[in-house]
């Protein structure tokens, strides 16, 4: 089973999916936690290229997309993939959604492009489920300054417009509602423990 988990900074992506894990293993499931970027030596060398280079400012957004399509190729070939064949239960924090929704919705590439690369990058492979956590632009943004301020390095992806980030949550919702039967949409704002009460009662998980 491969379950994603989407939505904009300061989510609560992590969170939930340290939970999720937490419960799975202890109902004596294997678990895999891997996230996008990286998740791959390859793949957490481009992350920090994408978060982190000094030359991060001068990245065309082209080039940003085929990175994110980079390493999205490795993880599922070198970690996904396995994962799968072995029977284990995959858990990824972000996954092909967030590529249409930042690059697509949130840079203005073509949709079609995009969903075409990520069908190359996975070959094909989907998830099962994906927990979208959505939260207005405004309420991440300030988690993700707080972060900031708490003396998290600065980030090259976090340093965009609200406009931006209403774009990607305004996808993410499109996304949701085109396919209700894979995305789940839960409300953000929820405090930790209630966000995952609704995940774990998830069906799938039963
Ligand atoms: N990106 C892209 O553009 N295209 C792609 O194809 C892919 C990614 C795959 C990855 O950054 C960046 O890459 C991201 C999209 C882009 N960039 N932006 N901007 P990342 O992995 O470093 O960051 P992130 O994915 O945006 O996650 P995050 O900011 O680390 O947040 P999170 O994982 O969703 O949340 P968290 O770490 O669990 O919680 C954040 C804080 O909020 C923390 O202090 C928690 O204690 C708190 N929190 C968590 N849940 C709650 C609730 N329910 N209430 C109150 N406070 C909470």
């Amino acid at each position: 089973m491969l379950i994603t988990f989407e939505g904009s900074e300061g989510a609560g992506k992590s969170t939930q999916i340290r939970l999720l894990a937490d419960t799975l293993r202890a109902r004596g499931r294997t678990v895999v936690l891997t996230r996008e970027p990286g998740g791959t030596d390859f793949g957490e060398e481009v992350r920090n290229i994408l978060k982190h280079a000094p030359y991060g400012d001068r990245l065309t957004d082209e080039a940003e997309l085929l990175l994110f399509i980079a390493a999205r190729a490795q993880i599922v070939r070198e970690v996904i993939r396995p994962a799968l064949k072995r029977g284990d239960v995959v858990l990824c924090d972000r996954f092909t959604d967030s590529t249409v929704a930042y690059q697509g919705a949130g840079r203005g590439m073509p949709e079609d492009f995009i969903r075409s690369l990520n069908t190359f990058a996975t070959g094909g492979i989907s998830p099962d489920r994906t927990y979208l956590l959505d939260l207005p632009a405004e309420v991440g943004l300030a988690r993700a300054r707080r972060r900031a301020e708490a003396g998290a390095p600065a980030d090259r992806m976090e340093g965009m417009q609200r406009e931006f980030y209403d774009r990607v949550a305004d996808c993410y919702r499109r996304l949701a509602a085109e396919a209700p039967e894979r995305i789940r949409t839960l409300d953000a704002t929820l405090p930790p423990e209630a966000v995952f009460s609704h995940i774990i009662a998830d069906s799938i998980f039963r």
